[in-house]
């Protein structure tokens, strides 16, 4: 039976991706940090088969005492300060978390089980300001924000650990992917719980920034499986992970209104300039042509099924709570 250590297993991607190396018969580990009150809602149904360790990217004897007491076969680091916005009214925190988690991680692996097969959770927002369309993975990166940029310092220590101590370390670099459990300050689950909560009467309005801004979205459950295909790979490679379609934030509003029987979304959807960013990334589209090559992923959720699972999820969410009031 081989062990996975994942950090970050709590967020979105972790969830789904405990999921599948329990599918796939593994003993899985989660880092998670202490917090004063115990809810991990995306991890609740996984309490019984997953086992649990305390630790935080902060701190690096604790993240070297995890590598060296489970002994991992495959590390997923996962864990990062992920909301863009956030970055910038905390830059030197997110690049604590961000960039040198990553190291810290890396250094763990180094000194106490260089065997284990490490993957970084890059980012497509390390293109931004992209150079040229569809982004690879031999795209210049233009970071826009601290949060990208700390991104490519992960990106490139991990290059730099496989190429200095012949780790089997890789990046993915994953476009945006959704779900039901997405964070709810991310703009796909900020809309599809906003169109829940106006069906049901609880407000009239949903306040959005840029909708122009366009992204290459994709379903998280698919994504999670791209982690897993490139730690089974001979050689350690990078991927980008991407569905090649992009959308702008207003389609996906539009999809998401009439999804719910609303109709129009302009008749409640109001622009708020305090969710609009100081440099904006405005086209992101992945070209995942070599992944597709060599680690034979597809994506199978479409961005219009993508919308509609979301929608339908808050809608069912948000009955079943007023029925419980
Ligand atoms: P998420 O839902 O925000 O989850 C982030 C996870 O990191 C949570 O489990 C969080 O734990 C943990 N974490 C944060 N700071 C930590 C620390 N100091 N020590 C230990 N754990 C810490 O993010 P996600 O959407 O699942 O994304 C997973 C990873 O992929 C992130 O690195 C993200 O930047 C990257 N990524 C995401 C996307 C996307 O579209 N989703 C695309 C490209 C890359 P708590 O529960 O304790 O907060
Ligand atoms: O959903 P978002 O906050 O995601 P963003 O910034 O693309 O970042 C996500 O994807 C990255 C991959 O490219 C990850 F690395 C990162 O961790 C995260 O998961 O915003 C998407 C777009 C932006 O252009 C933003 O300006 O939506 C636009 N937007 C418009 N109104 C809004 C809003 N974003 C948010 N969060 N809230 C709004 O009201």
């Amino acid at each position: 039976m081989k062990t996975a250590l994942v950090t970050g297993i709590t967020g979105q991607d972790g969830s789904f991706l405990a999921e599948l190396l329990l599918r796939e018969g593994y003993r899985v580990v989660g880092m998670t940090r202490r917090t004063s009150t115990d809810v991990h809602e995306r991890i609740a149904h996984l309490v019984d088969d997953v086992e649990f360790v305390s630790g935080d990217l902060l701190d690096q004897m604790s993240v070297a005492s995890i590598v060296d007491e489970v002994a991992p076969d495959e590390v997923y680091n996962l864990a990062a300060q992920s909301f863009v916005p956030a970055s910038w009214r905390q830059p030197v925190l997110t690049g604590e978390f961000t960039a040198l988690g990553v190291t810290r991680v890396l250094e763990a692996i180094r000194a106490v089980r260089p065997s284990a097969r490490f993957y970084q959770a890059s980012s497509s927002e390390m293109f931004g300001k992209v150079v040229e369309v569809p982004q690879t993975e031999t795209t210049a990166f233009y970071p826009r924000s601290p949060y990208g940029v700390a991104k490519v310092y992960g990106h490139w220590i991990t290059v730099n650990y496989r190429e200095s101590y012949d780790l089997f370390a890789v990046s993915g670099i994953l476009f945006n992917h959704e779900s039901q459990r997405r964070g709810k300050e991310f703009v796909t689950r900020k809309i599809s719980d906003g169109v829940a909560r106006i069906k049901h009467g609880l407000t009239g309005t949903l306040a959005l920034g840029n909708l122009d801004a366009k992204r290459d979205w994709g379903f998280a459950g698919d994504y999670v499986r791209a982690m897993w295909l490139m730690l089974q790979r001979e050689t350690p490679e990078d991927y980008v992970i991407a569905t090649g379609r992009t959308h702008s934030v207003r389609d996906f509003v539009r999809i998401a209104f009439e999804t719910a029987g609303l109709g129009s979304y302009e008749r409640y959807v109001t622009l708020d300039p305090r969710f609009v960013r100081p440099a904006e990334v405005d086209l992101l589209v992945g070209d995942a042509s070599k992944a597709r090559r060599e680690l034979g992923w597809e994506p199978e959720v479409s961005f219009e099924e993508l919308v509609e699972l979301m929608v339908r999820a808050d809608c069912d969410r948000v009955a079943a709570e007023l029925a419980r009031v």
